[in-house]
């Protein structure tokens, strides 16, 4: 395998319209951070480049539920992801963000240099437009009937029901999301990347690619089989990097066009940021440098077809030279739905365990090759089985023993027999193992590897019986705590890419003043620990999760757990008088009513139930006017959940019949009965 003078590490940029979850952790992050981390210890120059993506439909669909700009959701989310994966140990070299003057600088030269370049093709095609508001509907802007299963509320590019991935013409009767009304097709011109005319460029550079993954390879393959086709690369987006061409008003970049230009507008930050402008160059333009994306499977197309494609066209860039994506991780047995909340979101995570348990059963249980499945149990089976009951007990036993035996110092090793030397060989091979197994990207193997050197060190402890040795053989004894002793310093430095935290702990309480990372891999065979050294603070490293800490996360996802088809229930299901009872309705009168700035669906009304007013939000805009409801007796749920709708408390929820023609009216009452009046 070739060795570069320096590698350069990306991760892909986490779209910032939503909070991290396990599954961003599992597929891109938390992979990278290890293979960066170990590369460091072997003192390798390698720099790690991510960001926030923070353009594209899924940050202004946040933004129209949340009724704020873009602008407000990428400024909220690229600060909190950046502080969760700091909390979580991710040793990000530089994390950028998409909506910088760097980056749509950095990306609209991109655009510029291919077009001069004559590289792209232009071409007008129909899409759907709601004239009402004058904007091209992209898919996820249009809802219609799902032509598989009927669904009504199917997504112009997915049935979120059938999960069956449509193309928006294929919707019957499609409406606009924004205004509810009925697009119509409107001619409209694109820039087009023609990844057809390059695909015989990107099969011969793939072609040496013989160390890739297979699951890569193999979507790559199809890919390629099927034959590429042009892909657009501008959209008639308000919310962008703008189109710098005079014939593209209106018009930005594809997210996906300009996303990968962050890896570089992001270490041209970086170099900036070190006060050496030039430096990204060496990274990004010089063929001494290895380029390795981590993403998940969902990216590949885009890092081994698209991304290639524009750095060969654009000419004087490096591609990569390996992209190894992970599959995706599923969560109890589930696909994970962030709009179900059907995730463990790592902030929550973080405010009630350490990061290093998850990064060692993420690591331990990556969807390398597969999809794998987190769950409660087995994180807390991996924390309690295995890091506090070997690694963990491994490291305690030795430096208790050894504080309270050998005056809390190293002692000097004596003789050593076969039992002694046949540890000390496993130590010298350790690092070698390790290294291999994340040079080839298989981490999984990486922390078995690891597991497994506390496992024999354990069982060293235990067949040398220091507890005995101590009084029959001292000598014998000293040499047994003298070699755990370097056994603890090993696996501290090769625990350090997955357990960051707990490594720095172990160096600590192995008296070490200095910071791990001062080390080198290597060290973790050389059993340099100083005879006479004396230990720092010796605590426990792993504490035991107890069930009553595990159940209410079991619980809480079972809450939101998706239903299977079969438990759906059907319409005609009975409930009880009981179940009816947990229903409080009541008859209220509107007070006030008005519209809500930006939501046209929304009116926000304050209401009078009995003594008491409360403020709810209602999706009837289309069809009331305010005016008209003040002083309407309505009926409400008073005992809903109150919910923020577009950050808007809402405290209830009214009742309306809607019918097939689309005919809607409030439920209210036919007789003047007061909001003192209970619904029986
Ligand atoms: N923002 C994240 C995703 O598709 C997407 C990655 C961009 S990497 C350049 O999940
Ligand atoms: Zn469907």
């Amino acid at each position: 395998m070739k060795r570069y003078k320096r590698i350069l590490v990306t991760s892909a940029l986490p779209y910032a319209n939503g909070p991290i979850h396990l599954g961003h952790l599992a597929g891109a992050y938390l992979p990278a951070d290890v293979y960066v981390r170990y590369q460091r210890m072997q003192k390798r120059d390698v720099i790690y480049i991510c960001g926030s993506d923070e353009h594209g439909v899924p940050i202004t669909i946040a933004a129209e539920k949340q009724g704020v700009s873009p602008q407000n959701i990428v400024d909220e989310y690229h600060q909190r992801n950046l502080d969760a994966f700091d909390r979580f140990g991710m040793s990000f070299d530089y994390y950028g963000r998409t909506s910088s003057l760097v980056h749509h600088k950095t990306s609209q030269d991109f655009f510029k240099q291919l077009d001069q370049k004559g590289i792209f093709n232009k071409k007008t095609e129909k899409q759907l437009y709601d004239k009402t508001i004058k904007m091209f509907l992209p898919d996820r802007y249009v809802k219609g009937t799902c032509p598989v299963c009927s669904y009504t509320e199917a997504y112009g590019d997915q049935c979120e029901k059938c999960g069956s991935s449509l193309s928006v013409a294929d919707l019957k009767n499609p409406k606009s999301v924004l205004t509810g009304q009925e697009p119509e097709l409107k001619e409209t011109e694109h820039w087009f990347l023609p990844l057809g005319e390059l695909q015989h460029k990107i099969e011969n550079w793939l072609k040496d690619k013989k160390n890739w993954k297979p699951n890569v390879i193999g979507q790559v393959r199809s890919w390629l089989d099927a034959g590429l086709s042009d892909r657009a690369v501008t959209r008639d987006l308000n919310w962008g990097v703008p189109v710098p061409h005079p014939d593209a008003k209106g018009k930005v970049l594809y997210v996906w066009f300009d996303a990968p230009i962050g890896y570089i507008s992001a270490t041209k930050e970086w170099a900036a940021e070190k006060g050496k402008p030039e430096l990204w160059k060496t990274y990004w333009q010089d063929e001494e440098t290895q380029l390795v994306h981590f993403i998940g499977k969902d990216n590949i197309v885009f890092h081994c077809i698209m991304f290639p494609a524009m750095l060969m066209t654009y000419g004087k860039f490096i591609l990569p030279d390996n992209v190894p994506a992970n599959e995706f991780l599923n969560l109890e047995g589930d696909k994970l739905s962030t709009s179900r909340n059907y995730a463990v979101w790592l902030e929550d995570y973080l405010e009630k365990f350490d990061p290093d348990l998850l990064r060692y059963y993420l690591t331990i249980n990556a969807p390398e090759t597969k999809d794998s499945d987190f769950t409660w149990k087995e994180f807390q089976q991996r924390n309690n089985g295995e890091l506090a009951d070997i690694l963990g007990n491994f490291i305690n036993r030795t430096l208790t023993f050894a504080r309270k035996r050998f005056d809390n110092k190293v002692p000097a090793k004596g003789e050593l027999n076969q039992t002694d030397q046949a540890m000390i060989d496993e130590l010298r091979k350790a690092p070698t193992l390790l290294g291999t197994s994340i040079e080839h990207f298989e981490l999984r193997k990486a922390a078995s590897a690891l597991m497994n050197v506390a496992r024999m060190a354990n069982k060293y402890f235990n067949d040398k019986e220091p507890w005995k040795t101590v009084k029959e053989d001292p000598e014998q004894c000293a040499t047994t705590l003298h070699i755990c002793l370097q056994a603890v310093q090993s696996l501290a430095i090769l625990m350090e890419p997955i357990l960051p935290f707990s490594a720095q702990n172990v160096w600590q309480m192995l008296g070490h003043k200095d910071d791990i990372h001062d080390h080198a891999w290597e060290e973790a065979s050389e059993l340099a620990l100083p005879v006479g050294q004396t230990f720092g603070e010796i605590d426990i490293l792993f504490r035991k999760i107890e069930d009553e800490k595990i159940e209410p996360e079991i619980l809480r996802l079972q809450k939101s757990k998706p239903m299977s088809t079969e438990e759906e229930k059907p319409e005609t299901e009975r409930v009880t008088i009981e179940d009816l009872a947990k229903i409080q309705l009541k008859v209220a009168t509107v007070l006030q009513a008005e519209k809500i700035e930006k939501a046209d669906k929304l009116l926000k009304l304050q209401i009078q139930i009995g003594d008491e007013t409360r403020q709810l939000v209602a999706g009837i805009a289309k069809h009331y006017v305010p005016q008209e409801l003040v002083g309407k007796k309505i009926i409400v749920v008073a005992n809903l959940q109150p919910a923020k709708i577009r950050g808007i408390e809402s405290n209830g929820m009214l009742l309306a019949a809607e019918d097939e023609q689309g005919a809607f009216s409030l439920l209210t009452v036919d007789r003047d009965v007061d909001t003192h009046a209970s619904i029986r």
